[in-house]
């Protein structure tokens, strides 16, 4: 299973709470840039990762998170430092 964090973006979305959360971070992660223009997000190769075709969406360790809220905050155990920072910040 990947360690790497990959996170599905399109820049004028609400991805961009997302990406702002892993830059502040610091998680790693890689982006793989959706287009809604043409319509990427509605595309097999895009509905096997998230069935509901939202972004942003991550993957981590086989897990797609697709919610805002709940992507913003990778999980503790892999990068323990950053969140306990996070933690500490809310
Ligand atoms: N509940 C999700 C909703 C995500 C969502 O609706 N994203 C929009 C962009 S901001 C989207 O992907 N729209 C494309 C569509 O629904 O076709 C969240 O808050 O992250």
């Amino acid at each position: 299973m990947s360690e790497e964090v990959v996170f599905y973006h399109n820049p004028m979305s609400r991805g961009r709470m997302v990406h702002w959360m892993l830059e502040e971070i610091g998680v790693p992660y890689r982006i793989e840039l959706v287009s809604f223009d043409k319509g990427e997000h509605k595309k097999a190769a895009f509905l096997a990762v998230n069935p509901m075709g939202k972004i942003p969406t991550i993957v981590h360790r086989g897990t797609a998170v697709t919610e805002t809220g709940a992507a913003g905050i990778p999980e503790p155990s892999c990068h323990a430092c950053a969140a306990d920072e996070i933690l500490e910040a809310l």
